[in-house]
């Protein structure tokens, strides 16, 4: 292995021989680009050493099969990771460049909508940084998630165009391309059944290095793009038809063209599908050529191979590895049966009947004739094993993508363990009772190299002082904190670093968004996807109740609180759209308030992605994690809160069962019905008019929001919204609204004592090393892939 130059050297190198640019006329992009290379050139190292030494073991491989990857930038990433922060700012310096401005200058890779494909990003780096082999297989979408801006406070989506700039981050492999085929029709003679697609696109391999912690290791994350098989058409070009002459590469372009908005809904896209067979089929003919070239035997494939469906989304896979075994390779049916159950499991991420994916048969059997047989085969071979069996997966002429991911996995897993514990007695309870050992739970976790070391470097450098470095790959040692927790001295420098990461967001709104707030207030945030169950207008209505109380009695000694808000609504969802203009309505009004000003502020940020999130949890007081019991699988925002010194403001719901568990009740605002409460709540008649009768803040929130007192140019704005929560109010924010007061005054209390403030939020950060990504992935790795590290991690 050559021997890398310095850094330093590296930089200049790739500035001048890549980029062709001295120093003096290099642009801010040369210089993201020319560091970029520099560092990608260590991780490659580390990337070819890992490939060499899971082939010559022999190794099990971990596959993540996802139609998401929110990664984000990877810049700062790989610096984190390779421990080259003081040396890239120091060099970056000497030329008279900042380094938040060059890390800054890389667009975010927005491949996903929210938690799964963040979760997925998390999942890579937490399986790099313990050497377990890995490829993460997904989709080179050309357009990520939608920008998001606001006209008049209504959210307003434009294309996203990551690809427009430079992007150091992929290496291309012309080389692994393959076939996909979609309709046509399936030919049976006796045993032999083929199909012929009626279209065939190609899946060409982009590949990005994910490096670990250290850069011990790195894995493969491939995303497959489309490509025509005939890219023009001369033919039509010479009879002038020029865009037709181009329309097959446009066709086929199309598969991977945009990233479907929707993180609740399935929209039953016949793109969409398509999306899902691509990735899936692409990657299975990846998977099986690596095994081939050096196991061969499939009988050994569950040895060897473990593969996770990210959801539903990749369900597929079941029925397309039975076809290739038994269609193809000539298997017995039964036999590729046990063979792919034995590679596959299915972590499930949500229970919202919604989002449950079932698509219709006609739609399913025109796009992929063949998989529909061998699904109907499947089915018929659980009914006859399981002879009590009600459901079905092909049941109401659909294609349950829940059930036949169920059935064709060996593991099925849930996110929290509240959640695990809802999948077996509501949505999975029959066949939890017919495999009672199939259902296991895997809490999500987050990687402390992005969401700690590296965007709270303050805070990072305070543990590493108090602790070492050891906690950044084994966050349980953050427990050894406890004793800083109990010194005065060490609270003040813990709270100083809060301030301080304060000061810079305060800094920052004012510059980019001119919103300006003074540090010293309760930076209470929610940030994540809008949604009702998600209530963040449970959260903006107790915001418009305190304005109120605080308009009738200023001078009551009100602790001065910055509402914070950020989160994208899927374009299709007007009602979580409404909320965002609500939001937007009510901060106008309550900002231009002289009253109140001093006490209360709201801003709600455009654009909420990756790289938003990573400025903003660091800077932190409250973290809003307010959703209906029931509703919220897991939540990884939670999670990055805690570790980053915000307590939680939250319901029993998800992972936030856990965090108050690791935190202590102390450390953590309780309120709000259980998810049992929930259940018994909705049965009561008029539920949510019982609740307003009971709260005069409430009903004064609820009147000033209908009589149009955010929206005075258009006072029935918000009917929509106050007569869902006056009515049917289904996600019960108005039953859980007085509880929600009484937290929120408790949290003006607790923060108007600093030192107690800081202590809770002290315990939080040295309490919260088990929501690791490290500890989830060790859990898959001993519980479900049965795969090792290979860097004794
Ligand atoms: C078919 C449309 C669609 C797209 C995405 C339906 C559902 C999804 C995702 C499952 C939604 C999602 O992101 N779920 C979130 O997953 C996180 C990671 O496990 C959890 O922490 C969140 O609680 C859960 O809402």
């Amino acid at each position: 292995m050559t021997k890398l130059p310095s850094l330093r050297e590296s930089i200049l190198q790739h500035l001048r021989y890549s980029f062709g640019k001295d120093p003096e006329h290099a642009i801010l992009e040369d210089w993201r680009m020319a560091v970029s290379y520099a560092v990608r050139d260590r991780i490659t190292d580390a990337w070819i050493n890992a490939t060499h030494r899971t082939y010559d073991t022999g190794a099990k491989r971990v596959y993540y099969l996802s139609m998401e990857f929110l990664i984000g930038r990877l810049l700062e990433d790989g610096i984190v990771n390779l421990e080259l922060v003081d040396e890239a700012r120091a060099v970056l310096a000497e030329f008279g460049k900042d380094y938040q401005a060059v890390l800054a200058d890389e667009p975010d890779a927005a491949l996903g909508n929210g938690g799964l494909g963040r979760l997925a990003a998390c999942f890579l780096e937490s399986l790099s940084t313990l050497g377990c082999p890995a490829h993460g297989y997904g989709i080179r979408y050309e357009h990520g998630l939608f920008r998001q801006s606001f006209v008049d406070g209504r959210q307003v989506e434009m294309p996203e165009h990551w690809l427009e700039q430079r992007h150091a981050w992929e290496f291309e492999r012309p080389e692994v391309r393959y076939r996909v085929g979609f309709g046509g029709h399936v030919d049976t003679r006796g045993e032999t059944v083929r199909w012929y697609p009626a279209e065939e696109v190609e899946a060409e391999a982009f590949d990005t290095p994910v490096v670990g912690w250290k850069g011990r290791w790195a894995n493969t994350l491939r995303l497959w793009s489309g490509r025509a098989i005939h890219p023009f058409d001369l033919d039509r070009f010479n009879h002038g038809d020029y865009a037709g002459a181009a329309q097959p590469e446009a066709l086929a372009r199309t598969i991977s063209r945009v990233l479907y908005p929707d993180d609740t809904t399935e929209q039953g896209k016949e793109l969409r599908l398509k999306q899902e067979y691509f990735l899936t089929c692409a990657a299975l003919r990846d998977i099986l050529r690596r095994f081939n070239n050096q196991f061969g035997d499939l009988r050994k494939l569950p040895a060897k191979v473990a593969i996770q469906l990210n959801d539903t989304h990749p369900a597929i896979a079941g029925p397309e590895l039975v076809r290739v075994l038994h269609d193809e390779r000539g298997l017995p049916f039964d036999d590729a049966l046990e063979i792919a159950q034995g590679c596959l499991s299915y972590t499930n991420h949500t229970l919202l009947p919604e989002a449950l994916e079932a698509w219709d048969e006609s739609l399913f059997g025109r796009l992929l004739p063949r998989h529909i047989q061998l699904i109907d085969r499947i089915d018929a071979t659980h009914a006859a094993r399981n002879p009590s069996r009600q459901q079905s997966m092909r049941a109401d002429h659909q294609v349950k993508m829940g059930q036949l991911s169920f059935v064709m996995a060996h593991k099925v897993n849930g996110v929290s363990a509240l959640h695990t514990d809802l999948m077996k007695s509501t949505v999975f309870s029959e066949l939890h009772r017919l495999h009672p050992d199939r259902i296991v739970n895997q809490t999500n976790g987050v990687t402390p190299r992005r969401w700690l070391l590296g965007c709270n470097p303050r805070l990072a450098s305070l543990i590493t002082e108090s602790i070492g470095e050891a906690w950044v790959d084994d966050l349980d040692q953050l427990t050894r904190l406890e004793p800083n927790v109990q010194d005065a001295a060490w609270l003040d420098r813990y709270a100083q670093v809060k301030r301080d990461n304060k000061v810079d967001l305060a800094n920052w709104m004012a510059r980019h968004h001119g919103v300006h707030v003074d540090p010293d207030m309760l930076f209470d945030v929610q940030i994540k996807r809008l949604h009702e169950y998600k209530r963040q207008h449970l959260n903006i209505l107790e915001t418009i109740a305190l304005w109120s109380e605080i308009r009738d009695n200023p001078e009551a000694g009100w602790t001065p609180r910055l509402k914070l808000f950020a989160g994208k609504a899927a374009p299709g969802y007007f009602f979580a759209k409404d909320i965002i203009r609500l939001i937007n309505d009510a901060a106008a009004v309550i900002n231009a308030d002289p009253v109140t000003a001093p006490y209360l502020k709201v801003a709600f940020l455009p654009n909420y992605n990756v790289s938003l999130a990573e400025r903003l949890v660091p800077a932190a007081d409250l973290s809003e994690q307010i959703s209906t019991a029931g509703k919220e699988a897991s939540g990884t925002g939670n999670m990055k809160f805690a570790l980053n010194g915000a307590p939680t403001v939250g319901t029993l719901d998800g992972a936030n069962v856990e965090i108050r568990e690791h935190v202590g009740a102390e450390n953590f605002f309780l309120f709000g019905m259980t998810a049992e409460e929930v259940m018994e709540r909705r049965h009561v008649d008029g539920h949510a008019w019982r609740a307003i009768e009971a709260d005069p803040r409430l009903r004064r929130a609820l009147d000033l929001i209908r009589d149009g007192r955010f929206s005075p140019q258009d006072p029935g704005r918000y009917h929509g919204i106050t007569g869902n929560l006056e009515g049917p109010d289904y996600f019960l924010v108005c039953s859980d609204f007085t509880d929600y007061w009484r937290a929120q005054r408790e949290v003006d209390a607790a923060f108007a004592d600093r030192s107690r403030w800081s202590r809770m939020a002290a315990w939080n950060t040295a309490r919260s090393g088990w929501f690791s990504s490290d500890r989830t992935i060790r859990g898959y790795m001993a519980d479900i892939w049965n795969a090792q590290s290979l860097i004794g991690a």
